[in-house]
């Protein structure tokens, strides 16, 4: 499993799991070590530095579970019902591979300001204005859940259960109770499961294409080996990976690589098109490459590897499928190996020579040998991927084509090796709410959910990517949006979602949960203020952690503020409106859930370090330790034929029959290629497309350390810390006149923002980068002010996976006004 916001299902043992498989997945791995791991228990070497509460102060534990990776506890120093300050984790030793402390970032340790903050929601509201105009009117509980269980009855009777939408959010997917992500394990996915289901989706925004590309490469899920084993490696090689800034706390995975990398002094190198904050001084070599030409840059090092004989053949033919000749299936067409595509001996007739890829990627062709023969000569080699580059119009190709060089040099189950995939991690297994099952079988890709409202008729498995039916019955009627702001921000193209969206016919009704007026929140019919974590109790988890899992009692800090209530309470009252009450409940109260949850947990264990309840409340976190980091697919290292892949052919599938078959089958467009092997073609808006006239600026996003995507994104102490604004190289600012700090423009086909330029030599020439998350907040001309990505993007979904191309963008941008600031 991955370390990432989607620990869902590493951690998540005792529930059944979409990307984990059951052999080699990291939540059985998890299971399988945890009992003989080294344990640290809080009370023997705890170094507690307990700040002294004052008489009328207390201190509570409670957490942060956004999704940015990591997971803190936070313990809130309440005095007189308010929270006046907050701390992170004082437990454990401050030793790497040890008990170490699990510190805050800057965004948890001001979570004060987001629980007070003046946009929190304070009452229900129903909308009186166009969606998207943010006006509304106050109303009662009852009418806003009556209003709700009227429109769900009318939908159902009226569609079905499959015009029922839970849009993907992950505001709160640290909880238990509260969890947000995925939306089946969801508290509204229980309640609309009772009353007979909705419409499914798949993917997510994260790694749509990457898990896509694994069920086929792999046969399901496959994450990598934990960060901390960087320390048994020779070489690390981080591909568009930056945990100093998607991982940031210090429990998860960038403390992890720092010290694992100072450990052992392994040598370390970033491809990535900016110089990142993982760099920051601590790498060996900086490879900037263009976006979207890793495919081209892995092809060109397989292609020295090959040439010069350093391919681990034993490897390839034991534990892969398709590498060459030997083992390329029988439908194959004879010269359709990865080899021959790689020598040029396949249908382009071309080799993937370093010269071949040097004008592709921007990397010169020295260089690509160079790197490709310390690969060579390594033994042991961490190669990790980000998502930043499967976020992208070929993220599969792209993310295939680095897995193929730990394949290439035998690396996959080695301690001090790995996959090439995102790195993985030792999870603490802990029972989740237990869910209830869908009845429809209906189930969209997670990106076409805007498409699902107004060409639902004409969506089928081969034009769409469908699943569990072959076409969509009906268009999404119903909106929950529980904990998210892909109403609006996060998804692609804002300017096309507005216009979807202001069709109050099309889609007829969006309820928003959330804790603030967001610019999804704008968009909804009715508003439900949820409390915030500081305001309820629930066990908190899901954050990467490398060697050491733990978890977290998050217990009441403050009373609901206003009128707001826990998501457990309002769906509870809700689901009485449905006569489905005792169903929900199961005559538990949230607390009882705990408890109940915890027990379980307890109980399936058998650790005896587990505390009580009321120790484990006054505790705060529990950590394990385990001795060593993990390794993903260990056992089909060991043991091919015991413990066989869940593929096709049981082994690593380089080629892959089954894309063979989509590709034969599937309607594609001209420009969208899908291959049984890795392979790098050019794509829509990329570095070579014709739309480089008018839009002559390639633009990535990036996940930035001001906010955990929109979240956080409104407290004006982060904003000042870290500022939003677009990286540009010196060599394309000056021609425009742009200096440091300078208000800009940036257009793309789809629509137009403002925000300061950050101009910088961090950024290769010809590309931009943009941080992701800004709260969109448009003129009356539709600009955006605020420097909100989403205006920039495209809507459409790549060949494949049918994913979020969000970091491939064409843009141009130009000089609003001076600001006169220095550099
Ligand atoms: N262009 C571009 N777009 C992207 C991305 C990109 O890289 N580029 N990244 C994509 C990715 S990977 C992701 S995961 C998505 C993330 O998109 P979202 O899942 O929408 O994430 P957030 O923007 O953080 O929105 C979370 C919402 O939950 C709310 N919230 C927080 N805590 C609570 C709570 O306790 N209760 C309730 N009810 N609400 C709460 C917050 O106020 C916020 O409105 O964005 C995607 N969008
Ligand atoms: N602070 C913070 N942390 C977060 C989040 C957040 O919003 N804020 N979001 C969390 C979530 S939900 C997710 S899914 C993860 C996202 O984690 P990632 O997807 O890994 O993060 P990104 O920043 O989108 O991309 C990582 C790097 O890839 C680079 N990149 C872009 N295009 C290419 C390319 O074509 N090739 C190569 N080699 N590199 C490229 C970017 O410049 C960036 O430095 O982060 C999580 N962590
Ligand atoms: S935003 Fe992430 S790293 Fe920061 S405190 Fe919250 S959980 Fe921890
Ligand atoms: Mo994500």
């Amino acid at each position: 499993m991955s370390v990432n916001d989607k620990q869902t299902n590493k951690n998540d043992a005792f529930a059944v799991t979409r990307r984990g498989f059951v052999k080699g997945s990291a939540a059985l791995g998890a299971l399988a070590t945890v009992t003989s791991g080294l344990t640290l228990p809080f009370s023997k070497k705890a170094l507690a530095i307990e700040t002294p509460a004052k008489p009328d102060e207390k201190i509570v534990w409670s957490a942060c579970t956004v999704n940015c990776g990591s997971r803190c506890p936070l313990r809130m120093h309440v005095v007189d019902g308010e929270i006046k300050w907050v701390e992170t984790d004082n437990t454990g030793l401050d030793e790497f591979n040890h008990s170490h402390q699990v510190r805050a970032c800057l965004r948890g340790r001001s979570m004060r300001r987001r629980v007070y903050n003046p946009d929190r929601l304070k009452y229900p509201l129903k909308r009186v204005g166009k969606r998207g105009e943010g006006k509304f009117k106050r109303i009662s509980w009852d009418e806003a859940l009556d209003t709700i269980a009227a429109s769900l009855d009318d939908t159902i009777k009226n569609y079905g259960n499959d015009a029922v939408y839970l849009n993907y959010g992950t505001g709160t997917l640290g909880g238990t109770v509260t969890k947000s992500w995925d939306p089946s394990s969801t508290l509204v996915a229980r309640l609309m499961n009772l009353k007979g289901g909705y419409l499914n989706h798949y993917g997510d925004y994260s790694a749509a294409a990457i898990e896509c590309m694994t069920d086929f490469f792999y046969g399901g899920w496959v994450a990598n080996n934990s960060m901390d084993d960087i320390q048994n490696a020779d070489l690390a090689i981080f591909f568009g990976n930056n945990p100093a800034e998607t991982r940031m706390s210090g429990g998860g995975q960038t403390h992890n690589y720092v010290e694992g990398q100072q450990k052992n002094r392994t040598r370390t190198i970033i491809i990535d098109p900016r110089y990142t904050d993982t760099a920051g001084g601590r790498e060996d070599q900086w490879v900037p490459l263009r976006h979207g030409t890793d495919a081209a840059l892995c092809a060109a090092i397989a292609h020295v590897l090959i040439t010069e004989d350093k391919v681990d053949q034993a490897f390839l033919d034991t534990y892969c499928v398709g590498y060459d000749a030997k083992t390329l299936p029988a439908s194959a067409p004879k010269n359709g190996s990865y080899k021959d595509y790689i020598l040029g001996n396949g249908n382009d007739k071309t080799p993937k020579t370093p010269e071949w890829a040097a004008p592709i990627t921007g990397v010169p062709a020295e260089d690509i040998i160079k790197l490709a023969r310390e690969i060579g000569n390594a033994k042991r080699i961490y190669i990790t991927q980000g998502w930043g580059l499967q976020r992208s119009a070929s993220g599969e190709q792209a993310c295939k084509a680095i897995g193929m060089l730990s394949l290439l040099r035998g690396q996959v189950g080695l301690q001090g090796g790995g996959t090439g995939l995102r790195e993985g991690d030792h999870g603490y297994p802990f029972q989740r709410f237990p869910k209830v099952p869908n009845p429809v079988k209906a189930s969209i890709p997670m990106f076409l959910w805007t498409d699902a409202i107004y060409r639902a008729h004409e969506m089928t498995d081969k034009t769409d990517g469908i699943r569990g039916v072959e076409r969509l019955q009906n268009p999404i009627k119903f909106i929950w949006n529980y904990a998210g702001n892909c109403l609006i921000n996060q998804h692609s193209d804002i300017n096309r979602t507005h216009k979807i969206l202001q069709d109050e016919k099309a889609c007829e009704m969006i309820v928003v949960i959330d804790n603030h007026m967001t610019s999804s929140a704008k968009y909804a019919d009715i508003v439900l203020p949820d409390c915030t974590t500081s305001e309820q109790s629930d066990f908190c988890m899901d954050g990467a952690a490398g060697s050491m899992p733990y978890f977290i009692f998050a217990s009441q800090a403050i009373k609901p503020r206003f009128e707001c209530r826990p998501i457990y309470d309002m769906l509870s009252d809700l689901a009485k409106r449905l006569g489905v009450e005792k169903e929900f409940t199961e005559g538990r109260t949230q607390e009882e859930w705990l408890q109940w949850m915890y027990a379980q947990t307890v109980k399936q264990n058998n650790d005896p370090d587990l505390p009580d309840y009321d120790t484990m409340r006054q505790q705060g976190i529990y950590k394990k330790q385990h001795d060593r980091p993990y390794v993903e697919l260990e056992d089909f290292r060991k043991d091919p034929i015991a413990n066989p892949l869940p593929s096709p052919s049981g082994k690593i599938e380089i080629y892959s029959e089954q894309l063979a078959e989509i590709a034969a089958t599937w309607e594609l467009d001209e420009d969208e290629h899908i291959t049984p092997i890795p392979e790098y073609h050019p794509t829509f808006d990329g570095w070579d497309s014709p739309k480089r006239k008018q839009f002559p600026l390639q633009m990535t996003g990036f996940h930035y350390k001001a906010r955990a995507h929109s979240t956080y994104g409104n407290v004006e102490l982060l904003k000042a810390a870290a500022p939003q604004e677009i990286w540009i190289n010196p060599m394309d600012a000056e021609p425009r006149g742009i200096k440091n700090g300078d208000l800009v423009q940036v257009e793309s086909e789809f629509g137009k923002l403002q925000v300061c330029a950050k101009v910088t030599p961090r950024i290769i020439p010809h590309t931009t980068a943009l941080g992701e998350g800004a709260w969109y907040a448009p003129n009356r001309e539709g600009t955006d002010m605020n420097g909100s990505i989403n205006v920039l993007t495209t809507a459409r979904p790549t060949p494949l996976a049918k994913a979020n191309p969000s970091h491939t963008n064409l843009v141009e941008i130009k000089l609003l006004k001076s600001m006169g600031v220095k550099a």
